[in-house]
């Protein structure tokens, strides 16, 4: 009797675990958000998490006027920098296509990286957002 009741119980957790495991299988990214000087916000999410050296990773970035609107009109690129030490010059574009901003980048030594965000819109003054990555992983 008691095993009875049990069982259903026990299989409704394991299918569970089972939706878990699988939705984090398909939803490992790096999601980072900062608030644009003059208002909206700049998302960058990198298809990876965690990010690991030597893997061409594609990253998309979506920015978001004041008002909520989707902004398309962007000259985007990353400056991937290491602040501990100097190291060769990392700037992958991020081109406008279809429905947001993306690009590719290359972590080529295992540690922290920052992303450097440069955003260009005509009319405006340059805007620089530093988002701070974390460990990249030796892969
Ligand atoms: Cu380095």
């Amino acid at each position: 009797m008691r095993n009875d009741m049990f069982r259903p119980i026990l299989a409704t957790i394991f299918v569970c675990f089972l939706l878990t495991l699988s939705v984090s299988a398909f939803a490992s990214e790096t999601r980072l958000e900062k608030i644009m000087p003059e208002g909206g916000t700049a998302v960058l999410t990198f298809a990876a998490d965690p990010l690991l050296t030597m893997t061409e990773t594609p990253f998309t970035v979506e920015l978001t006027g004041g008002t909520g609107k989707f902004l398309a009109d962007a000259a985007i690129s990353l400056r991937l920098v290491m602040p501990a030490m100097a190291m060769p010059l990392n700037n992958p574009k991020a081109l406008w296509q279809n429905d947001t901003y993306h690009g590719q980048a290359i972590f080529t030594m295992a540690g922290e990286w920052n992303a450097i965000m440069l955003i260009k819109r005509p009319g405006y003054d340059l805007v620089d957002l530093t988002f701070e990555l974390g460990e990249v992983l030796m892969k």
